[in-house]
């Protein structure tokens, strides 16, 4: 790591330490966030870590962005979820594809942490076809009136700006994946219903609302780029969100290894501390095998995005194996504290639950496979 980037892990992880890890179990149980912590990461500039300085953010590269998200993840994985999405999503897409004032009306309170941003692809019957979606922008006078159903919006209710996709071919010219738009649509606006918040497995303090448009009018001005290319825009903003999600499904595997290896050496069975029976040493051994493989794999793809490589196939590889090793690391840290595991008053019950959504958001990992095996026939 360079110094800029051990510098900002040590930032993250003492703000991990001392204000997400003590409260993670209550926040899980209550199943939601205290508004003052997305603030506390607006101050720590966490909120605008990939945005330039000139709009207010910490100009961070990609890789060290995903040093402190994985940090973040290790302390409670619900609050990394909000600041991912955040970050790689709605200021993403609003930065490659926003004219001048829209940068400066949106990117700078967004990078300050004074809006929160979410993103909404998913509907009730568009997930992994997500080029499917039939929510509707009807052209109008000054702008566009959006009706529909979205589905499973993070930070949806809780945040304050949301970037939204909607169709905006017509029922007589449809254009499949390019009849699509990308709106700037702030939660405040009339005609923007947030339902119900969902009951989750696990990430359980991170928001996930379904949200209705109706007749919902967004003016010209927050139409982002071209009326056509939204799902465009959105598959390029996931490229960055896939790492994201890598990083998160990283921070959970390294919390769940360092609470494995902790109870190992502590716990006594046979007349012997676990950690020196084999079998237990292979299995601590493979978990911490798996995470440094994919924190390799995950700062690679973070370095290609930068640097102009397959940053599609990368991110998808990351946040594949990334994810896997999630379920793998948090499976057998339960199965290390045995009974004990099982049992919520341990904090593996909470993250081998944080863990598996993330071989599903984002793409689920046969979407990844699908995007990885594509790239091999390009
Ligand atoms: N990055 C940038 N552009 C991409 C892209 C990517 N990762 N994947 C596809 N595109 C572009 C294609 O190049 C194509 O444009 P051109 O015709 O100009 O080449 C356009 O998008 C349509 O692509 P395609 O025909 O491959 O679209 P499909 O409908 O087959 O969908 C998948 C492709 C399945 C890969 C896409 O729908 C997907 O990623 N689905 C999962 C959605 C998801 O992650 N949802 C989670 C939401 S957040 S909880």
């Amino acid at each position: 790591m360079t110094p800029e980037q051990q510098q900002i892990r040590e930032l993250a992880r003492e703000f991990a330490e001392n204000e997400l890890r003590p409260n993670a179990e209550h926040w899980d149980r209550e199943g939601k966030l205290p508004r003052d912590v997305v603030a506390k990461l607006g101050e720590l500039g966490f909120l605008g870590m990939l945005l330039p300085e000139e709009f207010d953010g910490l100009g961070l590269d990609t890789t060290t962005y995903l040093v402190a998200l994985e940090e973040i993840a290790r302390g409670d994985a619900s609050v990394a979820v909000a600041m991912s999405v955040h970050n790689s999503l709605p200021t993403q897409m609003i930065r490659a594809q926003g004219s001048d004032a829209q940068k400066e009306r949106w990117l700078k309170p967004m990078a300050r942490g004074e809006m929160l941003g979410a993103f909404s692809l998913s509907e009730p019957d568009s997930g992994s076809d997500a080029a499917s979606l039939t929510a509707q922008a009807r052209k109008v006078d000054g702008g566009w009136v959006l009706n529909g159903a979205k589905a499973w919006v993070t930070n949806g209710g809780f945040g304050d700006v949301v970037v939204a996709m909607a169709r905006t071919d017509t029922a007589d010219d449809r254009r499949g994946a390019k009849g699509i738009g990308a709106f700037i649509v702030p939660t405040s606006t009339e005609g923007y219903i947030v339902g119900k918040k969902e009951d989750k497995m696990g990430q359980r303090a991170s928001e996930t609302v379904g949200v209705a448009f109706q007749e919902m009018f967004i003016p010209d001005d927050q139409l982002l780029g071209e009326p056509g290319m939204g799902f465009i825009y959105a598959l390029q903003g996931l490229n960055g969100g896939r790492l994201g999600i890598g990083a998160i499904a990283l921070g959970i595997a390294q919390a769940a290894l360092e609470h494995a290896v902790a109870y190992a050496g502590e716990r006594r069975q046979f007349g012997a501390a676990i950690k020196d029976f084999q079998g237990m040493q292979f299995k601590l051994a493979n978990m911490a095998t798996r995470i440094a493989a994919s924190r390799a794999l995950l700062h690679q793809a973070g370095d290609a995005r930068e640097s102009g490589g397959n940053a599609v196939q990368m991110a998808s590889m990351a946040k594949l194996f990334a994810s896997e090793t999630a379920m793998f690391v948090t499976t057998e840290a339960i199965q290390v504290f045995g009974g004990y595991g099982y049992m919520k008053e341990y904090p593996v019950e909470r993250l081998f639950r944080d863990a598996k959504v993330t071989e599903i958001y984002e793409g689920t990992s046969e979407i990844q496979r699908t995007v990885i095996a594509r790239e091999l026939y390009r």
